[in-house]
């Protein structure tokens, strides 16, 4: 009798929720998820966040029809473990990819197999970064290691590797275009991964926009001369856009203009990489970098014999900001080529669009390019999303949210039970508007990859909306307070002063709950420690001579 009232209760249950939700539209019901992500992309070069440098009017598209955060920032500003972090929801030293040297463990759960096993149809086209293949994709074009920005290789699913002539952008866009056109099952919903290199270092912009970018001048930032009094760190870091900036690769100075004003070339991206990004181009591609880039070599020998420091730092920051920003123009134009697809093939209505970047960047902040520090312009990255209907429009947040919470935040949108382990939240409370549900005052940090390129030290630290307290350790030990309020140039290191004495014990104190809450421990990073320094010591790492690594390890202490 039991057994067959139930049998009626099922059947019951089950038919009402038939007659309300038929089954194709129940899939249906589950919104697409188009993650787009470029590579270095600072929030300081997007017109929604701040106009002064660039206007890139289709990704301000994104934050028209959805929020903007103000306050996105990510758990270690660097490429691969940024996007370690995304795919897994967990900060690096539980995913084990703290750097970029080492390969990412493809044992680690990651959200798009989770979105795959429910029924999603998964692809992913662009950089990864990660040294093997994703998993969890059905279809997938990504770019060996960094990738090329003209001609590029592609490692690819079903075709092998192939070579494909053109612009970088343009063509994971047109294979991104491709898929959703020819690939996309109608009747399932998708997770889309669509990663841009650009504008990742060298900065080789389109030609079509080598004319435009190659004459613009730029705004200047306020501590483009920044002398990193009080902060040693920032003071030992191989950034700085006059002293560490090669000349020929990043600022592309053709190298026998060099060797005829005598001056050595500096900077991992030297004269060997300019002269191997040449030979990449066809003849036409080289010809026309040479129409463009040849008389800002000949006005250089022009004006260098009366040239002061300050004035290279200056000219220095403009060759950058042209090329750095001219790979942008190409991204914004193809994030345009998508929005237009999904508009053009009602996509628009039950899809979440997010616009991110795997970090923020400096543009001169600083005195620098590059990231890895947990000062704002690399800590903090851009975060744009839009999900009609869903998602109000023209919305701002302040919420401090991470890269940590993409994973929980897509497979709550897809009702998927995340696994107990992530260490992220959902943003949904945040994006629809159910603000008294998202709780977080203080965010964890942790950035690992030293001795390396740009020596950015290792350090760890809580971030609130008033405050950061870093401790930086390795070679250097010690805390830095920073008054995010009143300082938000970040220049000042109030750790030792008497008027924070409070705010430094709270700040400990929730930095060693976070530390708790997060699984982090110095016998966790002591675990780490010397993995990178063993192999500068064999000289397998990249910018880092072996000499240098002995000197390094002469200096090192624990945490
Ligand atoms: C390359 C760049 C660095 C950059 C790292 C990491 N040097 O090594 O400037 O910091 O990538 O970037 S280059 O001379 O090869 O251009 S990341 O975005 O992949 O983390
Ligand atoms: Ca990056």
């Amino acid at each position: 009798m039991k057994s067959l009232l139930r049998f009626w209760i099922i059947g019951l249950v089950g038919l009402a929720s038939y007659s309300c939700q038929p089954k194709e539209e129940s899939k249906s019901d589950r919104p697409n998820i188009i993650f787009i992500m470029s590579d270095d992309h600072a929030y300081q070069a997007i017109s929604a966040y701040d106009n002064t440098l660039i206007e890139t009017p289709n990704i301000d598209r994104i934050a028209k029809m959805g929020m903007l955060f103000t306050q996105a920032s990510v758990t270690n500003s660097i490429c691969a473990p940024s996007r370690a972090t995304i795919l897994t929801g967990k900060h690096s030293h539980l995913n084990g990819k703290i750097d970029n040297h080492f390969p990412f463990d493809t044992t680690n759960v990651t959200f798009p197999q989770l979105m795959q096993q429910a029924g999603y149809q998964t692809a992913m086209f662009g950089k990864l970064h990660f040294g093997n293949n994703p998993k969890g994709f059905d279809q997938f074009k990504i770019l060996p290691g960094q990738g090329s920005y003209y001609n590029p290789d592609f490692i690819t699913k079903n075709e092998g590797n192939i070579r494909v002539e053109g612009y970088v952008t343009d063509i994971v866009t047109d294979m991104t275009l491709d898929w959703l056109d020819k690939e996309r099952k109608k009747d399932q919903p998708f997770l889309l991964m669509y990663l841009h290199k650009s504008p990742h270092r060298p900065w080789l912009m389109a030609e079509r926009h080598m004319e435009e970018f190659t004459q613009k001048t730029f705004p200047e930032p306020a501590t483009l001369f920044d002398d990193y009094s009080t902060r040693p760190a920032a003071a030992e870091a191989e950034m700085n856009i006059l002293t560490h900036m090669g000349w020929s690769g990043d600022n592309k100075l053709r190298p026998d203009v060099l060797k005829q004003l005598g001056i050595a070339d500096v900077g991992g991206y030297d004269t060997s990489r300019f002269n191997g990004q040449m030979n990449r181009f066809t003849p036409s591609q080289a010809e026309n970098f040479k129409k463009y880039y040849d008389p800002i070599s000949e006005e250089f020998i022009r004006n260098y014999p009366n040239i002061s420091q300050e004035d290279l730092m200056r000219w220095k920051y403009q060759r950058y900001m042209q090329d750095y920003l001219g790979t942008i123009k190409a991204v914004d134009e193809n994030v345009g080529r998508l929005l237009d697809y999904l508009e053009a093939n009602n996509l628009m209505e039950n899809t979440i669009i997010v616009y991110t970047s795997d970090q923020g960047f400096y543009l001169g902040e600083h005195g620098w390019y590059d990231k890895r520090f947990v000062y704002d312009e690399s800590f903090k990255t851009p975060l744009l999303v839009a999900w009609p209907g869903k998602v109000k429009a023209n919305t701002k947040s302040d919420a401090l949210v991470q890269n940590l919470d993409f994973a929980q935040t897509f497979l709550e949108a897809a009702g998927i039970p995340a696994p107990a382990d992530m260490q992220g939240e959902s943003l949904l409370p945040v994006l629809t508007g159910n603000t008294e549900k998202w709780t977080r005052d203080a965010v964890y940090y942790h950035y690992y990859e030293y001795p390396a390129e740009h020596m950015v030290n290792r350090h760890y630290a809580i971030v609130t909306q008033d405050y950061k307290l870093v401790h930086y350790y390795f070679t250097q030990d010690y805390w830095e307070l920073i008054d995010r309020v009143k300082d938000p140039q970040e220049l000042k290191n109030v750790y030792e002063d008497p008027a924070y004495a409070e705010v430094r014990a709270d700040l400990h104190r929730r930095l060693d709950e976070l530390r708790i809450k997060y699984k982090d421990s110095n016998e966790i990073s002591n675990g780490y420690i010397d993995r990178l320094l063993d192999d500068a010591l064999e000289g397998k790492v990249w910018g880092i001579s072996k000499e240098r690594a002995e000197e390094i390890k002469s200096k090192r202490s624990i945490n």
